[in-house]
């Protein structure tokens, strides 16, 4: 299948002469950090960055990074580069501290761009309807959307999270063809709709790690192309990466705009194919400009499919997040491939939560509460098999704990929260024991 791109110039160039693209907005970006004289600056300069013209693409590896650690430290607007803000965005971040994130004029045209390249790839053009169910705010999924989806001159139906009723009532009454909200809302809206046959045709989802098994069962609830969506406020929000209908399950990065890396925990570059943490260097941005920033996402990095006349570098599903890369007993465990297994399983509904439970600091234990979709579900016999299950793929034992369906709460509005960590007192949920 071929999809028309948006944009042939950014999505169809040779990759030689996007690498020229690239270069020559490398050395604008360096510049401009470079005339902030904040710690980023401070930092290249250390390392013998004196001006953009220093620096190439093949030098980045061996540059300075910066982490999120470096926004909260400077927090609110030290790493700003320009004083022409038309916008602030952000998340409120791990341990309630909000990361915000100042635009400019030009950084809203360049997130519209590659929002509108997104939709685009998920086959949307000016006649789509898009049902836009992203929370609007402070968040950038709901602007992104509705940025991207008003360049690409589609219509856009701004109905933000939550208030289900509403939400299916306008899908039923305006038709749209595109739905766009975190996968977990997908599956909320799919299970309300109850099979219910509707206008849509595919969707774009993200915000928060979702799996291929997780794919399939928003795929047969809602009748649609599941594709997934990548971002974080720091680099620009939804459309730092984005699957389209053509690009074989990985997501199609924006990288004349956003230079990806990926390397290990020390840092040094992994080869493609190998998951390695995301890096990302804004080569267009204004605002606030970051050169390597460090994601904390995991995923892998490939070429095009070849042949294909989409030519950016793609990158796999994030596997999970560094910060919430459990050490169970030793093992290495993300919480994705937990939702893997449970959800491979038929008789698992999609509402599940992975608890790590540190009460005995000397024996940490990996607790899965799950919920089978129907009560005439035999809870002992499923408890058994996803321990074998579990224990097959990840090498380590859990304790598998199937509870009533519905017991496990549902996100309306926001990021579905699948991991707990329990170091003390009360179960993260009721019925865990
Ligand atoms: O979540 C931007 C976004 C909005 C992306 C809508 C996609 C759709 P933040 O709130 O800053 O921005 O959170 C960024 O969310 O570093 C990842 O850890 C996680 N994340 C985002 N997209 C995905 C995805 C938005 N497709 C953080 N799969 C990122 C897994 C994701 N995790």
């Amino acid at each position: 299948m071929v999809v028309p791109l948006v944009d042939a110039d950014a999505e169809g160039i040779a990759p030689e002469r996007r690498r020229l693209v690239q270069q020559r907005r490398l050395g604008q970006v360096v510049d401009r950090v470079l005339a902030t004289g904040n710690v980023q600056a401070e930092r290249l300069r250390a390392a013998g960055v004196e001006s953009g013209t220093d620096v190439t693409l093949g030098d980045l590896p061996g540059l300075p990074t910066v982490s999120k650690a470096d926004i909260w430290d400077n927090y609110p607007f030290g790493l700003q580069a320009s004083g022409d803000i038309v916008c602030v965005h952000g998340s409120s971040g791990t341990g309630g501290r909000p990361t915000l994130i100042p635009y400019t004029a030009s950084d809203i045209e360049v997130w519209a761009s590659v929002m509108a390249r997104a939709l685009g790839g998920a086959g949307a053009t000016r006649q789509s309807v898009i049902h836009n169910g992203y929370g609007y705010g402070l968040f950038t999924g709901g602007l992104g959307v509705h940025h991207g989806g008003i360049h690409l001159g589609a219509t856009v139906v701004p109905v933000s999270g939550g208030m289900t009723d509403r939400q299916i009532r306008l899908i039923q009454d305006l038709r749209p063809d595109i739905l766009t909200c975190t996968p977990s809302y997908a599956i909320h809206l799919g299970e309300a709709l109850k099979g219910e046959p509707t206008s849509l045709r595919a969707g774009v989802f993200g915000a928060e790690p979702w799996t291929e098994e997780m794919r399939a069962q928003i795929e047969a609830l809602l009748n649609i192309r599941a594709l997934d969506i990548y971002g974080l406020s720091e680099i620009i929000g939804p459309g730092v990466a984005c699957e389209s209908l053509d690009s074989a399950g990985m997501l199609n990065v924006a990288e004349d705009h956003f230079f990806v890396e990926a390397v290990d925990a020390q840092g040094d570059p992994v080869p493609d194919g190998t998951p390695g943490e995301l890096v990302f260097t804004t080569l267009t941005k204004t605002g606030m400009p970051l050169i390597r920033y460090r994601t904390g996402d995991v995923a892998a990095l490939a070429d095009p499919v070849p042949g294909s006349p989409r030519t950016l570098r793609r990158m796999s599903k994030l596997k999970g997040r560094t910060d919430d890369m459990l050490i169970i007993r030793g093992v290495n465990v993300f919480p994705t491939e937990v939702e893997a297994v449970l959800l491979a399983d038929d008789r698992v509904s999609p509402h599940y939560l992975v608890v790590e439970d540190r009460r005995d600091p000397k024996r940490s234990e990996l607790r899965v509460a799950v919920e089978p979709f129907t009560d005439s579900v035999d809870t002992a016999a499923l408890e058994r098999d996803l321990v074998v299950a579990l224990r097959e793929r990840l090498g380590i034992s859990c304790v598998v704990t199937a509870l009533e369906p519905g017991s496990v709460p549902r996100t309306e509005v926001g990021k579905a929260r699948r991991l707990a960590r329990w170091n003390q007192g009360e179960p993260p949920l009721a019925g865990l024991l």
